[in-house]
């Protein structure tokens, strides 16, 4: 069997998505999600000024081979802009397999290790009384799970928090320039531990909490945060400080039992080896999309394994719905499954994605299509250009530039 073509599909139903469509002599095709929320068109020309010219001709039943020669070959290794590059490449050939099989991914993996793979939903209210209305929606929906986001008292906009409904986007990145935003530490560790009392004494102890720190905080602010919330027994925060200095997080454990979770910025294994061998996290939130495909991810889960970490992969609405079914195989099979993100997609994608993942309650599963059972319709893909988007970045009262 031979990969005959690769094509990179760009399109933005709702929002930019670049997905990577390869096709076998044996018209068999495979999709891989290749978005970099952002920085879309870099990964584009990635693929197809120095990735798709080589996989014409190759071998599509040989993933690891494949995977190593994209890695190892190019000599300029890991990098957000790559490692998207080779995921893509790594999930399509993965659908490929599933479908020669006529088996869904998940049973290439092993076979699903649990019934149902449990989500988290996104939560926001610019303030106490309207965050708790839409958990009740969340909760009347059958969440089990939710990340919950409030507006911070004294500034304009917080980012995750909007007026918009949460079916719609709203963690945009819908501006042809980012957009600045306010940032003030000392309002946002005043706020939090009163919105998750409030939470906490609503909805009672058995709905999982989650809380998103978008990597703003120092180790000893993230430590005081931690321990602010430990009555309320949250399920984990998320990216206290930023994620790329792994030894902040030794100081933030030595102070709090809150569970943490950082990840979802990493693209390789070495990015979280640090956090996972010495027990600095209990979460790793890499995803599919970002890091290295399925075959890479699996890698980060064994390790994780080892150590206790369990999973907790991104699933934002900025990777595509490829990146999501992909995620929900392999979730459905790893043993040390924690939980997946799931932001659903806003927007007409529906036209443009054909998939077969399902929701229960509080679970989701990924269907037993053959593959990853998500299929694009080119057309209506055409129908959709690229729109050039930016995520907003935040300045402090001084006008100097926060962390993300
Ligand atoms: C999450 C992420 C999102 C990111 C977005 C950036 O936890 O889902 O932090 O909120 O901001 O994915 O592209
Ligand atoms: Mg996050």
């Amino acid at each position: 069997m031979k990969i005959v073509e690769a094509k990179v599909i760009v399109t933005s139903p709702g929002r930019n998505y670049v997905t990577l469509k390869l096709t076998t002599d044996e018209g068999v095709t495979g999709l891989g999600d290749a978005t970099l929320n952002g920085r879309e068109l870099a990964v584009v020309s990635y693929l197809r000024d120095h990735v798709c010219p080589l996989l014409v001709g190759r071998d599509p039943q040989r993933i690891e081979d494949t995977w190593q020669y994209l890695y190892k070959g190019a000599y300029w290794r890991r990098g957000p802009v790559g490692m998207a590059a080779i995921a893509a490449v790594d999930v399509a050939l993965w659908d490929i397999k599933g479908k020669v099989a006529g088996l869904p991914v998940y049973q290439l993996l092993g076979g699903a290790s649990r019934d149902g793979v449990l989500v988290y939903c996104h939560v926001h209210g610019r303030d106490v009384p309207e965050l708790l209305d839409r958990v009740a929606r969340a909760v009347d929906e059958g969440y089990a799970a939710v990340r919950i986001q409030a507006g911070i008292p004294g500034l304009d906009k917080t980012y995750g928090v909007t007026d918009a409904d949460p079916d719609e986007v709203y963690e945009p990145a819908d501006a042809a320039r980012p957009e600045e935003q306010l940032w003030d530490t000392a309002a946002y560790l005043e706020s939090v531990p009163a919105v998750a009392a409030a939470v906490r004494e609503r909805f009672g102890p058995a709905l999982h909490l989650l809380h998103d720190v978008h990597h703003r905080l120092t180790p000893i602010e993230a430590a005081r945060l931690g321990q602010a919330l430990e009555p309320y027994r949250f399920f984990w925060i998320e990216d206290p400080t930023p994620a790329e200095d792994q030894d902040a997080f030794r100081l933030i454990r030595q102070h709090t039992v809150t569970p943490l979770a950082t990840g979802e910025v990493f693209n390789s294994i070495w990015d979280c080896q640090t956090l996972i061998t010495e027990r600095l996290i209990d979460y790793i939130r890499t995803s599919v999309g970002h890091a290295g495909g399925i075959t890479h991810l699996r890698r980060i889960f064994d390790l994780a394994a080892l150590y206790g970490v369990k999973t907790g992969s991104h699933g934002p609405g900025d990777l595509s719905p490829v990146s999501l079914a992909a995620a929900l195989h392999l979730d459905l099979a790893v043993p040390n499954f924690g939980i997946q993100e799931y932001m659903g997609h806003a927007g007409p994608w529906a036209d443009v994605f054909k998939t077969s993942y399902t929701r229960r309650g509080p679970l989701m599963h990924p269907g037993d299509e053959p593959g990853l059972g998500v299929e694009i319709d080119e057309e209506a893909a055409a129908a959709y250009g690229y729109e050039p988007r930016y995520l907003p970045y935040s300045r402090l009262r001084d006008g100097s530039i926060h962390d993300w």
